[in-house]
């Protein structure tokens, strides 16, 4: 095992520690600490935050934890992002030029924005112009907000499978309206996949925070960086 596994092995522990006792000033001592120890916030983000609530997720599901446990760790996570990650991530990202206008949001029934949180962030820092209509949203909100901001792109987050359903409400909803040409739609959460994507007509399926830029920058015609 390399250096570098055990050092994230480590970190990881201490972040699930720090998780699962709801501690947020640990959790922020520990991001910040990963950051002067030389990662990157996006890698700290999906290399340990990630998989770390993904962890959260399964114990969840085998009644290990209880919604309020879950709730506290969310908090923590939430923590890390406005205190130590997006501040790191704005100071890293240089002045770009507009690249292209996001619409971007949780679909209906959920209210899951950690990770659409951090695509909007890193799409922000990547030129793009954001919008973000938060969670909850009905697709007739987003088609309106798409409107009015002239966007070019909707990008929709969802984490329950109950909750998918109406990113193809949208889609449906934009070839209804006989607006389907005038936006691009990608999707994502930890639940939907490429094929999804595809089955519901949505251009694109983004993996992950850094996969939503590429994808975004390809829907704008951009080369990939
Ligand atoms: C934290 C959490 C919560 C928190 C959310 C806090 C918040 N403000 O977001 C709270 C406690 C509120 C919560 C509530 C519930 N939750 Co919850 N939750 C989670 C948990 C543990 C982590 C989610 C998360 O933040 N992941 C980390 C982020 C970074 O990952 P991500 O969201 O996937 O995002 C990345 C990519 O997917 C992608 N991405 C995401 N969005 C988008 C959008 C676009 C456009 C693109 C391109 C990419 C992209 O990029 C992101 C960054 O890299 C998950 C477990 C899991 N597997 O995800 C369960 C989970 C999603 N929850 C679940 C459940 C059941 C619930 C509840 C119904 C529980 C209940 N009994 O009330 C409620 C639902 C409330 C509602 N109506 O939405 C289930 C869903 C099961 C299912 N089959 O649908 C899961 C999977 C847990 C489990 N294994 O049982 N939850």
């Amino acid at each position: 095992m390399s250096n570098n596994s055990k050092q994230f092995e480590a970190l990881s522990a201490e972040l699930d520690q720090a998780l699962a006792s709801a501690d947020e000033g640990k959790g922020v001592e520990i991001a910040n600490r990963a950051l002067e120890n030389g990662l990157t916030p996006s890698t700290f983000f999906l290399d340990v935050v990630q998989p770390l609530l993904y962890q959260v997720g399964k114990r969840f599901e085998r009644l290990e934890i209880f919604l309020p446990e879950l709730m506290k760790t969310a908090k923590v996570v939430k923590a890390i992002q406005a205190e130590v990650l997006e501040p790191a991530i704005r100071a890293q990202s240089g002045e770009s030029s507009a690249v292209g206008a996001v619409v971007i949001g949780t679909c209906k029934g959920d209210i899951h924005d950690i990770g659409k949180n951090m695509v909007g962030l890193m799409l922000q820092v990547n030129g793009f112009r954001v919008f973000d209509l938060g969670t909850d949203v009905p697709a007739q909100v987003f088609i309106d907000a798409a409107r009015e901001k002239k966007a070019d792109i909707i990008g929709v987050s969802s984490l329950l499978t109950t909750s998918m359903p109406y990113m193809a409400d949208l889609i449906e909803r934009l070839e209804g309206l006989g607006l389907r040409d005038q936006y691009k739609v990608i999707v994502g959460g930890a639940p939907v996949t490429e094929a999804y994507a595809e089955r519901i007509r949505a251009d694109v399926y983004g993996a992950n925070a850094v996969s939503a830029v590429e994808m975004c920058r390809r829907l704008m015609g951009l080369p990939a960086r």
